[in-house]
């Protein structure tokens, strides 16, 4: 009998998940778009992740947020140019929250969401020798981020077109290197400055050229609904247009042999991954653990000394 691989197992996944239409449009687009009936995430999950989200922001940028009417205050970025605005010379308008997991159990519980889990499995794959007689799923943890957007220029002209293994030498594989989960906790629309993307980009295996958004299209979606994506996809966002924020969790993966942007291995707090709904999936993508940083393996003793 042969041995039951990740493959077989995640085959079984995408099967009681009812993942198989987001998998095709992945193979297909380079994106999914999988609505919270799917990915079993609630209302009020969202409310509260937001709930969260708006308060940390006050507490770092010292005035009210609402996703209805947006910051209370004028907010003063300084010198601050932002890295997509430049390129269009656009004003910087969002803020990124960074190591979200750190925050609360339901930034975890997210992170771990099978779904998403699943389609992160599915775009990063396994690796193992089958002599070995075993494989491993390859993803882990880069970083886990909140994007929080108010009406302004958004990224400009060029929609900050990018993909993100852009730092991973070429030639570029099937298999994505980078890979993320962008959950929209506010309605996506064109106005409300929605995800932008080349859907099918991840297939020419490039950066994108000077005149990318002449291709790219808004991916419009309800507030829950998950943007699962290929590293090798063309994308950015339109800017937004209408009052209030767009609030966006930007959990990012990486191959297990791609740098973490956030070293979350050797500094995430080890004990609130406990605290999640699979410590286990948490534990692993986190890549804690990692044998070679102690002498992990037995010596043998000298006999005649
Ligand atoms: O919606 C956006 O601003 C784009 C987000 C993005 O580039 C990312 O999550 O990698
Ligand atoms: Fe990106």
């Amino acid at each position: 009998m042969t041995a039951r691989t990740k493959t077989d197992e995640l085959q079984e996944t995408i099967e009681e998940l009812g993942l198989q239409p987001y998998v095709e449009q992945i193979d297909e687009q380079g994106y999914a778009v999988v609505p919270p009936e799917v990915t079993g995430v609630t209302t009020a999950q969202v409310d509260e992740l937001v709930r969260h989200l708006l308060d940390k922001s006050e507490e770092y940028i010292g005035c009210r947020f609402t996703v209805e009417d947006g910051p209370e205050s004028e907010l003063d970025y300084g010198d601050f140019r932002g890295i997509l605005e430049l390129r269009s010379g656009a004003t910087p308008s969002q803020f990124q929250l960074m190591q979200i997991c750190t925050y609360h159990r339901a930034f975890r519980d997210l992170a771990v969401n099978p779904a998403g889990t699943a389609l992160i499995n599915y775009m990063i794959g396994s690796f193992g020798h089958p002599l070995a007689g075993a494989d491993a799923w390859a993803a882990r943890f880069s970083s886990h981020n909140c994007f929080i957007k108010w009406a302004g220029d958004g990224y400009g002209d060029s929609l900050g077109l990018h993909v993100d293994q852009g730092g991973v030498p070429m030639p570029w594989g099937e298999k994505a290197l980078n890979a993320n989960c962008n959950w929209c906790l506010t309605d996506y629309t064109l106005d409300d400055g929605a995800f932008a993307c080349v859907p099918g980009s991840h297939k020419r295996k490039s950066h994108p050229h000077e005149n990318a958004a002449a291709e790219a299209v808004p991916i419009e979606c309800p507030r829950g609904s998950l943007i699962a994506f290929h590293g090798a996809l063309w994308h950015g966002a339109y800017p937004k247009k209408t009052p209030g924020l767009r609030v966006t969790i930007a959990n990012y993966y990486r191959h297990m042999s791609i740098l973490p942007q956030d070293d979350i291995p050797n500094h995430f707090p080890q004990e609130l991954a406990d605290d999640c709904a699979d410590p286990e999936t948490f534990r692993r993508l986190a890549g804690f653990g990692s044998p070679y940083q102690t002498q992990v393996y037995p010596l043998p003793k000298a006999v005649n000394a």
